[in-house]
This record gives structure tokens, C-alpha cells and sequence, in this order.
């Protein structure tokens, strides 16, 4: 098969999307010779066919990757030129934005509108940890007389990567800025749903002229090139974003491997609480935001909503009214907001958690069914008087699904809203600034927004509390899943 595609899109851009692996600083067919289809979620056709990495093509990425980490200019490079690198790639990116949102847009199904979001995002990521490039130091520590004593924070090496489709170039970009920055040298797989615009932007990974090996970037399937990652004995370490059930499938690969290091933001079901002193406006846009923003795709979803007694009856009718103003549609089309579900299993894992919904009771306000007859498109769905033990209110949907319960008081909603084995966000909706901090302080997740959802920054660490991960992305926090520190004891003398 080919190695190159040109694609016409909707809006008129006109391209040629790679389809191989890029490992080595080329594209190349798999040595297996195995391709797989990818499927254009809003009209259910094949977009095009991309080569697929096994086992081996996992073997040859990381022997590129470990000799790039070992020899050449890579380890011999200042870091503040792995800096310029890194904004090398992000103006490359900049220039080439509409190209990239659109591919992505035809690829994940977002709207365009979302897509150029997500570009800027994944760009300014790469700047943020393009600053940090040379500013990872280690410390001089003082113990006694007669010796000098420093660490280093010195790259892990070859860093296996494995990200979803949700967000495929946003969470690219988290995972190759910080390893980049710090000096180590990657293998990221992309998930079979979405692999195309890391391939473009692997064509700028070159243009920007990082040394071959450095970033290798593979098509595949999770049990097959997924798994080879993680149990790879030459891989150093593994950063993983995706389910928690395949999170737990890769801390086990990376023990009974060679221990590498590992990394995981999984899911969740994330508690949105909104009190009886909200501007109840604002807290409506932010709940649409939290559970209906990416089409309900995102790990941090305000999925759980939980609204004071006193205004239920009132937000659940506003909120309603509100939703049903969400155009779903067209990715290609300006005015679309939602777009269609990733794929035929993730749509049909979604409308069977709405039937489940159905059939254990809960009330449907709005939305409920499939939205038209082609694409994975899904009515926006509201369910009201669910109960805690409902399968709804429990696992995570990732769907456009919100939940909405009552709740009394503050320690009640804190038990209900600690009350799940997850806890990667949360979000407080309240004027009294006393409720605020004492609902922040006291829920159990790795983020907790006041008066606002969804709102993320390169600067601020993110991840989960519980079953929701281990590790922080983004922030300096995340220099730390990429270094190690060496501590270093110099006897300077009278210590014979
Ligand atoms: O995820 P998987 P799926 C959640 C969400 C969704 C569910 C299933 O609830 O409904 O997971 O989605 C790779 N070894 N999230 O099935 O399987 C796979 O190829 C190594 C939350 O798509 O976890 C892909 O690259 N890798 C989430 C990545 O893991 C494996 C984002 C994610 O796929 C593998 C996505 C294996 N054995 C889904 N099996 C979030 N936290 O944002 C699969 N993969």
C-alpha cells in the first residue's frame, strides 16, 4: 500500500495525508505489511487505510528511539536548543493550523470550530514546555565539611506513549512536550480510532528538524502495539491516557516487565454541584460545558449533576431549554457544536448506558435517542431522578449524558460526591466563598473548579485522585514523570 493519500476535505482543504509509521525520521509500511481502515465517524465511510505496527515495528521504533537517546546530536544538544525545537514545531503548527483542526475534525468527528481549539491548545502546550527546556535543574545540598553534594535531573530515556482519541493531537501534545523538554526520546502510539493528524504533524516533525529517532510516532491497536509498549524491556517508561481498565492492564505489563516507570490518567464521573445561591444562568452553561463539550468525551465530564433541593425543579427545566439549543451536526459546518461519537462501539456503549437508564427508572428530560440515520451522532441527553445506585450515575458514560440528582446540604453532597471509585474532577457552583474552599478542600479529586468547568491551562498540573490515575500531566509537575534524579557525593577531602 501507498504511503501517502490525497484527501479533498468538505471545507476545501486539499492534502496528502501520510499514512505510514514514522519512526526513524521516515514514514515506512509496517514490516508485517498489515494496514487498517479508518472510518470518517459522520458519514460511517472509510477515509483511507493507514499501515498498522505489530510487535516489530514496536521493537525497530524503540531501537531508533534508544539510539537517538544514546548517540548523536540529541544527547550532546543544550537544552535550550531542545527548547527552540520544540517552538520550531509549535510556528510550524501555527502555520499550518486550518490543515491540521480540519484533519482532525474529519478524523474524531469534532467540529472544526473545537478542532482549531484543540490545535491552539496542543500548540501552546508545546511553547509551555519549550520555556521549561532549560530550566530543569538539580540542587547543591549541604551535609558537613569536607564534601559537596548536588543532584541531577536527568532524562528517563526512551519513553513509551499511548494516548486515546478524544482529544488525539491535544494529548499528543502533553505527552511529547514535557518528555521532549526534559530530553528523552519517544514512541507514542495513537489510537486506532484517530491516528491521522499526528501523522501530518509528523511531517513537521521533520520539517522543524529534529534529529531521526527522536519522535516516532506509530499506528495500532491497543493489545497488539499497545501492549508491545508496555512490555517492552528496552522501554523506560510508559505514560498512558485511556481507560482505567487498560490502565490497570499496563501497570501489570510494566511490573512483570523491567519495572519502567508508568504514568496513567484513566477515567471518570466527575461530581458538577450546583447550591441554591448559584447565578443559576451561569451554572447552566457550565454544566452544558462540563457534560456536553467534546460530545460528552472528555475524562474530567461533569457527568454527575448534583443540584440543591431548593432550585432542581427550576434548573432542570432551564437546563433543558438550553441543550435543546445545541446544533448537532456536521463537523464541517460552522454553527455544529456536537458532532458525532468517535466510533460505532463507542456509540453503541453509549445508547445501551441510555437504555439502561430508561429501564431502571430514570426520568428522560431531553434527547434519548440516535440523531438521524448515518454517523454516530447522539441526541443530547438529560436524565433527571437518578438515584445513586443507578448504572448511569455510577460509571462513566463518555457520551452526551448528564445525570441530575438533588442534593440538601453540604455534607451531604461532599459523602455523594466522594461516593465513586473515581476522582479526577469536580466542580462547585455557590456565591458563599465559605462553601467554595470547604466543598473544594474536602471532595476527593485531582481537580475542582468554583463557578466554572472544563477550564484547563499548560501551567496546571492535572490528574486523579483513586482510580482516576497516577501521576499529574501538564505544570511543572509533569517535568517529574520525565526525570530521574541522580544525587551525586563528592568527598572533597578528610573523608578517607
Ligand atoms: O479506551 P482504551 P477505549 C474511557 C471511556 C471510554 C472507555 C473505552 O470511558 O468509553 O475508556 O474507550 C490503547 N495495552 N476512556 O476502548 O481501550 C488503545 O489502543 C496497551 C477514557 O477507546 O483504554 C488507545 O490508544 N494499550 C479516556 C488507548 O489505549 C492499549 C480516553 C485508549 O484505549 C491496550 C479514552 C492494551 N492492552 C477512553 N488496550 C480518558 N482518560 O480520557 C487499548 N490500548
Amino acid at each position: 500500500m501507498s504511503l501517502t493519500q490525497h484527501i479533498e476535505l468538505p471545507n476545501g482543504v486539499k492534502y496528502d495525508q501520510p499514512l505510514g509509521l514514522y519512526i526513524n525520521g521516515k514514514f515506512v509500511p509496517g514490516v508485517e505489511g498489515k494496514t487498517f481502515e479508518v472510518i470518517n465517524p459522520a458519514t460511517e465511510k472509510v477515509t483511507c487505510s493507514v499501515h498498522e505496527a505489530t510487535e516489530k515495528d514496536v521493537d525497530i521504533a524503540v531501537k531508533a528511539a534508544r539510539a537517538a537517546f544514546t548517540s548523536g546530536p540529541w544527547p550532546e544538544m543544550a537544552p535550550a536548543d531542545r527548547g527552540c525545537l520544540l517552538n520550531k514545531l509549535a510556528d510550524l503548527m501555527e502555520r499550518d493550523m486550518h490543515k491540521i483542526a480540519s484533519v482532525e475534525s474529519l478524523d474524531n468527528g469534532k467540529s472544526v470550530t473545537l478542532s482549531k481549539i484543540d490545535v491552539v491548545n496542543a500548540i501552546g502546550c508545546l511553547r509551555y514546555y519549550a520555556g521549561w527546556a532549560d530550566k530543569v535543574h538539580g540542587k547543591v545540598i549541604d551535609t558537613k565539611p569536607g564534601t559537596v553534594n548536588f543532584t541531577r535531573n536527568e532524562p528517563i530515556g526512551v519513553c513509551g506513549q499511548i494516548i486515546p482519541w478524544n482529544f488525539p493531537l491535544l494529548m499528543w501534545a502533553w505527552k511529547i512536550g514535557p518528555a521532549i523538554a526534559t530530553g528523552n526520546t519517544v514512541v507514542l502510539k495513537t489510537a486506532e480510532q484517530t491516528p491521522l493528524s499526528a501523522l501530518v504533524v509528523s511531517e513537521l516533525i521533520t520539517e522543524a528538524g529534529f534529529p531521526p529517532g527522536v519522535i516516532n510516532i506509530i499506528s495500532g491497536f491497543g493489545r497488539v502495539a499497545g501492549a508491545a509498549i508496555s512490555n517492552h524491556m528496552d522501554v523506560d517508561k510508559v505514560a498512558f491516557t485511556g481507560s482505567t481498565l487498560v490502565g490497570r492492564t499496563i501497570l501489570k505489563a510494566a511490573a512483570d516487565s523491567n519495572l519502567k516507570k508508568v504514568t496513567l490518567e484513566l477515567g471518570g464521573k466527575s461530581p458538577n454541584i450546583i447550591f441554591k445561591d448559584a447565578d443559576i444562568d451561569k451554572a447552566i452553561e457550565w454544566a452544558n460545558m462540563g457534560i456536553f463539550f467534546n460530545h460528552g468525551q472528555c475524562c474530567c465530564a461533569g457527568s454527575r449533576i448534583y443540584v440543591q433541593e431548593d432550585i432542581y425543579d427550576e434548573f432542570v427545566e432551564k437546563f433543558k431549554q438550553r441543550i435543546a439549543k445545541n446544533v448537532v451536526g456536521d463537523p464541517f459546518d460552522d454553527k455544529t457544536f456536537q458532532g458525532p461519537q468517535v466510533s460505532q462501539l463507542q456509540f453503541d456503549r453509549i445508547m445501551s448506558y441510555i437504555e439502561h437508564g430508561k429501564a431502571e427508572g430514570a426520568k428522560v428530560e431531553i434527547g434519548g435517542q440516535r440523531k438521524g440515520d448515518v454517523g454516530y451522532f447522539i441526541e443530547p441527553t438529560i436524565f433527571s431522578n437518578v438515584k445513586t445506585d443507578m448504572k448511569i450515575m455510577q460509571e462513566e458514560i463518555f457520551g452526551p449524558v448528564a445525570s441530575i440528582a438533588k442534593f440538601k446540604d453540604v455534607d451531604e453532597i461532599v459523602e455523594i460526591g466522594n461516593a465513586t471509585t473515581y476522582g479526577l474532577a469536580a466542580a462547585v457552583h455557590t456565591k458563599d466563598i465559605n462553601t467554595a474552599f470547604d466543598v473544594a478542600n474536602r471532595l476527593k479529586a485531582g481537580t475542582v473548579w468554583v463557578n466554572c468547568y472544563n477550564m484547563l491551562s499548560s501551567a496546571i498540573p492535572f490528574g486523579g485522585f483513586k482510580e482516576s490515575g497516577l501521576g499529574r500531566e501538564l505544570g511543572k509537575a509533569a517535568l517529574a514523570n520525565y526525570t530521574q534524579i541522580k544525587s551525586v557525593h563528592i568527598n572533597i577531602g578528610g573523608h578517607d
